[in-house]
This record gives structure tokens, C-alpha cells and sequence, in this order.
């Protein structure tokens, strides 16, 4: 028989190295706000902005990428390397959201 303590370690083992599955995390722009305003994600997730309002934002990096989001619309981007990152509206520049992105 194998000693019960062994197999809670085996257990535990098999638990943490389950592959981490990608999500996709919604932003929704509404009025002027994107919310919610700070996301924490994972390498290879997607941010979804979803925008409600009537006009088109922009999702931009200074120095970086950006996604245009035309209105009642989504657009999306794939995370591919772990950072944070601070983004504005291109055309409204009080609009502001971060990124925190973990290996
Ligand atoms: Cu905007």
C-alpha cells in the first residue's frame, strides 16, 4: 500500500501542473468609460473591448499597438507578453484603462 501522505503529494503535484486555459476578458466602453478600468490577465488571454456607445474609441499604447473599436462594436487583441500597460482613447484622452499581465 502506498502511504496515504504520498498520495496527497501526487495529488497536488498533478493539480498545479494542469495547463492554464486562455480567456477572454471583456472591457465594455460605455459612456465614455472603460470598464472596468484595471484588468488582470494571463499571457495568451484576450481583451474583448466591447463598445456600447454611439462613436468610435480607440484601446492605444503610446509606443505601442493599438485597437480600434468602431461603435456598438468589439474588437479584440491576444496578449502576448507580460507587462503593464497603460492605454487611453485615441480620440477622447480622459479615457484610460491598464493592463496588468502576468507570465
Ligand atoms: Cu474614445
Amino acid at each position: 500500500m502506498v502511504p496515504k501522505r504520498h498520495l496527497w503529494i501526487a495529488l497536488a503535484l498533478t493539480v498545479s501542473a494542469a495547463p492554464v486555459k486562455a480567456e477572454t476578458i471583456q472591457v465594455t466602453i460605455d459612456k465614455l468609460v472603460f470598464s472596468p478600468a484595471t484588468v488582470e490577465a494571463k499571457v495568451g488571454d484576450t481583451i474583448e473591448w466591447v463598445n456600447m456607445d454611439v462613436f468610435a474609441h480607440t484601446a492605444t499604447v503610446k509606443g505601442g499597438w493599438e485597437v480600434t473599436i468602431p461603435p456598438k462594436k468589439s474588437a479584440s487583441l491576444t496578449l502576448q507578453k507580460a507587462e503593464t500597460v497603460d492605454y487611453f482613447c485615441r480620440f477622447h484622452p480622459n479615457m484610460k484603462g491598464r493592463l496588468v499581465v502576468a507570465p
